[in-house]
Parts: structure tokens; C-alpha cells; sequence
């Protein structure tokens, strides 16, 4: 049997074998419940990949962002003076070994038709030139005004038969897929919407995603695909690089 501790005195063997026994078995209850807190979230996982309470977060927000969307909504202009400063560069997700304007291909799949390798001649032709100043905004909290220049997503769809609007959902991607962006229609066919190839008055630097990328600015910055290679047309809705990695799929304004 133990005594007591007698005041004053140092602890005895036995007592701090008894703490420690206690402290281990605190620590063990505590590793215990969170462990079981992350086996529930891992449990709770869904085909996004992300765990349904942080979905359902999402999804609210993605349908509080349906709900508001309109295509008459437009994000603010600037005067071009306001593009006064080139945007940080952000993110090389995809970035391919520089390839000349007059060799990049965009892969166009859509349902029922063959999939087509579009130069960007083709993908431009005939169709109106279109310059906008709007505001990249960044998820990590920065923004930048930019003076874009390039053709409107819709305009492109309507001239080579993408049935955006009936099919639902469009996907774009870097050449490689190294980057991928899952677009609802209304959005993609937004006016302000562009496949671009200009920015600040000079031809996109590869850095931010030249020769072609997507500019989108009812959407953060993570949606504005760079180096774009790839669109394709469907009814499901496509896989989201950030979407993957917790961010919300939406990523409205
Ligand atoms: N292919 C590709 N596109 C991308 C990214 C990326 O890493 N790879 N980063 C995105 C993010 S998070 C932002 S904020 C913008 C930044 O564009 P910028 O580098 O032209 O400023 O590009 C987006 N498009
Ligand atoms: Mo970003």
C-alpha cells in the first residue's frame, strides 16, 4: 500500500507513477476522440472529396451564388489606367515548356461530335475582339486590376456549336491536365467571360498562362485558368483542381 505524500516533501515514486499513468491515460482519451473526430470526417467524405459538413457549407454558398447569378451582373470595369501594375504571379499548376502562340492546340471535346484540335487562329476567327478591365481577385486575399483583351467564351461557343447552355457544365485544362477549372454553364457564357490572349496591351506573358487563358471575373482567381489546352461540353459536373483541395467548387463573387 502507498501513504500519502507528506507536505513539504518531494513526490514519491509511487505518486509520480500515479500522475503519469493519469496524464497517459488523458492523453490516450484525448488522442482517442480525435482520432474518432477525424475518422468521422474521413468517413463523412463525399465524391468531391471533401467531407459533408464542409460541403454542405459549399453548397449553400453555391446556391445562395446560383440564386444572385445573373448574366446582366456584371463585376465593375475600370478605366484601363487602373491596370497601371502588372498581377503577382501566382501559381505554375500545368505550366508546359514554352510553346509558340502558332503551335498551341486546344483540344475541344463535346457530346456526339469528335474531338477537335482547334490552333488559335481558328478558335479566334471571325469572331469580335473584345477588351475588358476587371479585377483579378485572389483567394489569398490580394486583387489586381487588369486590362484584358480576347474574345468572348460565348461568342466562341455560339460560332463552333459547344452546347454550353444545354449541356450544363464546361471543363477547361492545361495541355498537360496538370490544372484543371469545372465551370457551370451560365457562368462560362457570362459576357465577361474570355478566352484571352492579351493583357496590359501586349501579348499574354506565359507566366500568366500564355499564349491562352481563361478570364473570368465573376469568379476568384483560382477559376482563371492559365495555359489553356483543353474545354470540354457535359452534363457532369467536372472535377475542380482547388474543389479537390477543400476550396469551395462554386467560387463565386
Ligand atoms: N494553369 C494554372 N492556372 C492558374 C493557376 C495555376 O497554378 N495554374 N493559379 C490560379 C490562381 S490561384 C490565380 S490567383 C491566378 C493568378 O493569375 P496570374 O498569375 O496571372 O496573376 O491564376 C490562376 N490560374
Ligand atoms: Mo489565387
Amino acid at each position: 500500500m502507498t501513504e500519502p505524500n507528506p507536505p513539504g516533501d518531494g513526490p514519491t515514486a509511487d505518486g509520480v507513477r500515479r500522475r503519469t499513468r493519469r496524464a497517459f491515460l488523458g492523453l490516450a482519451a484525448g488522442g482517442a476522440a480525435a482520432g474518432l473526430g477525424w475518422w468521422w470526417l474521413r468517413a463523412a467524405d463525399d465524391a468531391d472529396g471533401i467531407p459533408w459538413p464542409l460541403r454542405w457549407t459549399h453548397r449553400f454558398n453555391e446556391a445562395v451564388g446560383r440564386a444572385l447569378f445573373s448574366p446582366g451582373n456584371l463585376a465593375p470595369e475600370f478605366a484601363p489606367e487602373a491596370a497601371a501594375a502588372e498581377p503577382r504571379v501566382n501559381g505554375a499548376i500545368g505550366m508546359p515548356a514554352a510553346t509558340p502562340a502558332a503551335d498551341w492546340r486546344v483540344a475541344v471535346a463535346v457530346p456526339d461530335m469528335p474531338e477537335r484540335a482547334l490552333s488559335l487562329g481558328e478558335l479566334f476567327a471571325g469572331l469580335p475582339r473584345v477588351e475588358s478591365v476587371t479585377e483579378l481577385k485572389c483567394i489569398e486575399g490580394w486583387s489586381q486590376v487588369v486590362a484584358w483583351s480576347g474574345v468572348r467564351f460565348a461568342a466562341a461557343a455560339e460560332r463552333h456549336g459547344w452546347p454550353v447552355a444545354a449541356a450544363g457544365y464546361v471543363a477547361v485544362a492545361t495541355p498537360d491536365g496538370g490544372y484543371y477549372v469545372g465551370l457551370d454553364g451560365p457562368s462560362a457564357l457570362h459576357p465577361q467571360t474570355l478566352l484571352c490572349d492579351r493583357m496590359n496591351g501586349a501579348p499574354l506573358a506565359e507566366e500568366h498562362g500564355g499564349p491562352l487563358r481563361l478570364v473570368i471575373p465573376v469568379k476568384y482567381g483560382i477559376k482563371n485558368l492559365k495555359w489553356l489546352g483543353r474545354i470540354a461540353v457535359g452534363a457532369e459536373r467536372p472535377a475542380d483542381y482547388w474543389a479537390e483541395r477543400g476550396y469551395d467548387w462554386y467560387a463565386g463573387l
